[in-house]
């Protein structure tokens, strides 16, 4: 076999993280070890056999930091600690060193676009004018000719991605903080050397201590106009669309290769994500190449953004071909420089089968296609946990079984704001965060053996049909076709580092593509339909002759020359093809 090539990496053998899978834990939801009903470090550690049989390579773990859980840890008041809910540094450590026996990496959550409201840092910058931490944050007095605290006084009109102004008045010191996220999330300002020094130190301790890189929370916020600028007006209500003064913000590359070079370099082994919403592909490209020294790979939210209106809670039913365009858009805009991240579920989006898939009478079989279709993209996949198993949506009975800030919030100011209670509802009953957030369904007992105490977020009441127990011996079942589309990743360096080439972009009901390396070629096909669809692809005779590498029909592996899809059918086909060959199997030699 050839040695694997990538038009990033032409000269030299392309990162460990090509070839790689990642799984995603939330800790809170994983695995309870002391009935608390919250899952925890020792919860974890008793599982590792799950993700080791698996077979994933890097573990994400969100974050376990000390927090007042105001978003679920996404708030943190001491980077270099765990929270006693989740155990301590000794079980961290133990984490660590049990990943590495295992062969896994492990990759932890850098949240440092804000802190906690508890933070030291920000009690100490809050306490007043003077401190020498003041401006470790971003304080404004109130817009010139109004009175601070009053409707209007915010220093811009930016909304806050947690609903209300970005904006909290502090009476004690009269001025403003800014928050993109709830007031219990201030901003720290990375226009100050100091903020970022401290943060560089941090996450060389963290390196120090074993761990194998970072998740890096909206580090695409991190720089902001410095004038602050008004944003234009929303809906025609008060609030303005800050986002083209903090996205990808005029000092974001400078402070990613600074990052960089005081973290990063010299070191090996590690890998790096950036998570940034609105990020271009272009931009993308920037952070990704190799040559810059900013980051591995980003998460980009375009695809996770095909199925909303105005704004998340309008959900739009998904359009396939908007989806295609979107990925394959990624696909090729990040063909020769740079490298993508691959997914559909993460803490933060509904559950996939339930999303794009049919989570009722083709939940397995639609489940098993959308993995497919993913893993056999170029990229690095990310696994969510519970997605291995098809784990779906909740069905939440009212407000009261909801727990996520963001629900919460929207919930409050939709309801205020003249909506109907019922329909805001039934808005997140689909998109809401809690969605990915029930617990894990381990086996089909009391809990579904994810606490013995009451968990914190009730259960999914499928989960005695939908558990890993259930799964882990079922050949035909959705674990198992993960732990295929990982093997077939580690062992096909055609999976990894292969080109990609979207085919019948314009069919609404399959998604069908061409990867390419050297003398192997694949054929992806992927049906979103409830029906039997015919593929009408132009060069069907050169498949004729073709294996069926993967299948997600029972009884795997099956011969079939015919193009026509079962329900919600996914089929990786592969041929040998000759050196002369191009892309589409003409006699044209390649260029
Ligand atoms: O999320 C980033 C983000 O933009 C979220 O607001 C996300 O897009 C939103 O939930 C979708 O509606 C990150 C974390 O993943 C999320 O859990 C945190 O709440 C957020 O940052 C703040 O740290």
């Amino acid at each position: 076999m050839s040695a694997p090539h990538s038009a990033s990496w032409p000269s030299v053998t392309p990162p460990w993280w090509t070839t790689a899978v990642v799984y995603q834990v939330y800790p809170r939801s994983f695995a309870d070890s002391d009935g608390d009903g919250i899952g925890d470090l020792r919860g974890l550690l008793d599982r590792l056999d799950h993700l080791d049989d698996l077979g994933v390579d890097v573990v994400w773990l969100s974050p376990v930091y000390p927090s007042p859980q105001a978003d679920n840890g996404y708030d943190i008041s001491d980077y270099t600690d765990v929270d006693p809910v989740f155990g301590t540094l000794a079980d961290l450590d133990e984490l660590i060193e049990a990943l590495h026996t295992r062969g896994m990496k492990l990759v932890m959550d850098l949240v440092v676009n804000h802190t906690s409201d508890q933070h030291n840092w920000f009690a100490a910058s809050r306490s007043s004018r003077e401190d020498p931490k003041r401006d470790w944050y971003v304080w404004r007095p109130p817009r010139p000719g109004t009175v601070g605290g009053t409707a209007g006084a915010e220093p811009n009109n930016w909304g806050s991605f947690f609903s209300g102004p970005a904006w909290t008045w502090d009476e004690a010191t009269g001025e403003y903080y800014l928050h993109l996220f709830s007031d219990r999330q201030p901003d720290l300002d990375w226009d100050n050397p100091d903020v970022r020094a401290a943060v560089h130190e941090m996450m060389r301790w963290w390196l120090d201590r074993g761990v194998d890189g970072f998740r890096m929370d909206v580090i695409n916020m991190i720089s902001k106009d410095p004038a602050l600028p008004d944003g234009e007006l929303r809906d025609g209500g008060p609030l303005g669309d800050g986002s083209p003064y903090y996205l990808c913000g005029p000092r974001i590359h400078e402070h990613l290769q600074e990052m960089h070079h005081e973290v990063f370099a010299g070191r090996s082994g590690l890998i790096t994500v950036g998570e940034m919403p609105g990020v271009s592909v272009d931009e993308a490209v920037l952070f990704t190449d190799p040559a810059r020294a900013e980051l591995d790979m980003v998460f980009q939210f375009e695809h996770v953004g095909v199925d909303h209106g105005a704004t998340k809670w309008d959900v739009r039913p998904l359009d396939l071909r908007e989806l295609k365009a979107s990925l394959g858009r990624w696909q090729e805009g990040l063909e020769k420089t740079g490298w993508n991240s691959l997914y559909w579920n993460n803490h933060d989006q509904p559950r996939v089968v339930s999303r794009f898939g049919d989570d009722g009478a083709f939940r397995v079989r639609s489940a098993t296609m959308l993995a497919t279709v993913l893993h056999l993209h170029r990229g690095t996949p990310f696994v969510y946990q519970g997605e291995e198993l098809g784990m779906t949506n909740a069905p939440f009975s009212s407000i009261a079984d909801f727990r996520d800030i963001e629900s919460l919030n929207h919930h409050d100011e939709a309801v205020a704001g003249g909506g109907d209670p019922e329909d805001v509802l039934a808005a997140m009953r689909q998109v809401s965060r809690d969605n990915a957030r029930t617990p894990v369904q381990w086996d089909a007992g009391p809990h579904a053996g994810f606490t013995s105490g009451t968990p914190w977020l009730p259960l999914n009441p499928n989960s005695r049909e939908i558990n890993a127990a259930a799964q882990r011996d079922d050949p035909d079942s959705v674990l198992a076709h993960y732990r295929r589309l990982i093997a077939l990743r580690h062992e096909q360096p055609v999976v990894a580092h292969g080109d990609f080439t979207m085919l019948l972009p314009e069919d609404p009901d399959v998604y069908a593509f061409l990867r390419r390396l050297d003398d192997v070629e694949l054929l992806v096909l992927g049906s979103f339909s409830g029906e039997r669809v015919a593929v009408v692809l132009p060069e069907a005779a050169e498949w004729a002759a073709s294996v069926v590498l993967l299948s997600n029909l029972p009884g795997g592996v099956r011969e079939s020359a015919e193009l026509v899809l079962e329900p919600w059918e996914a089929r990786v086909l592969s041929r040998a093809v000759g050196p002369g060959q191009d892309l589409r199997g003409s006699s044209q030699p390649v260029i």
